[in-house]
């Protein structure tokens, strides 16, 4: 049985997504961060790094959600119907990965610069000016990715990969940081993303559960 550390709407979102698209049974274990769970021994001994995702599956223990993407595309991808959620060949498999780094490391760190300005960091370490850099600087990313998907199903070749199911979380946190506003391309994508049969919940949506 696989085990999952983490619910949504934090980033557990991009794993369950591949679980779901597997179909691969799974259990979640939610880790609460407010309350501190994450800096337990227990927690501790799976990620030294305190963060979520942590995927277990028999031997493994697997952290960085991305990774656990990967994995799971790697170790099951032959269930997911007409295979390819990684390319067959090393051209597309680098596209993927151009992409995939892209989102984590030009897209996603804005984001969470902008999150951690906003919500995270105590009070007297918050800055305005840092917010506005950072959404700056993600709004230009977008605008590539935006460029990039102009007449365009996927993210890379002409079906689904491991890269669009990372795009498409990594997409709904910008459209929740309002930084899609220019980019009708990646709204549109964002939807279709969404309309398949086992897309996860949104992050609107995890956060209105929690606020329930
Ligand atoms: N690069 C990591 C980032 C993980 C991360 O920062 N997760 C957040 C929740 S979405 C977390 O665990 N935060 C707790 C903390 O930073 O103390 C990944 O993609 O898995």
């Amino acid at each position: 049985m696989i085990t999952l550390y983490g619910t949504p709407p934090t980033r557990a979102l991009r794993a369950i997504w591949l679980l779901n698209e597997l179909d691969l049974a799974h259990e979640v274990i939610p880790v609460d961060i407010g309350a501190g769970e994450n800096r337990a021994p227990k927690f501790l001994a799976l990620n030294p790094a305190a963060k979520l995702p942590v995927l277990v599956d028999g031997d493994l223990v697997i952290s960085e959600s991305a990774a656990i993407q990967l994995y799971l595309a790697d170790k099951y991808g032959d269930r997911f119907p007409g295979g390819g959620l990684i390319p067959d060949t090393p051209e597309e498999r680098a596209r993927m990965y151009h992409w995939l780094f892209f989102l984590m490391t030009e897209i996603e760190a804005p984001l969470w610069r902008v999150a951690l300005h906003s919500f995270l960091y105590a009070e007297d370490e918050k800055s305005a000016d840092e917010i506005a850099l950072a959404k700056r600087d993600g709004k230009r990313m977008i605008a590539v990715l935006e460029q990039h998907m102009q007449g365009r199903g996927f993210v890379v070749g002409e079906r689904v990969t491991v890269a669009d199911f990372n795009a498409a979380f990594t997409l709904d946190w910008a459209r929740e940081a309002a930084l899609l506003d220019d980019a009708p391309a990646l709204r549109a994508y964002l939807d279709r993303m969404y309309a398949r049969p086992k897309a996860p919940v949104t992050i609107a949506k995890a956060m209105a559960a929690l606020a329930a």
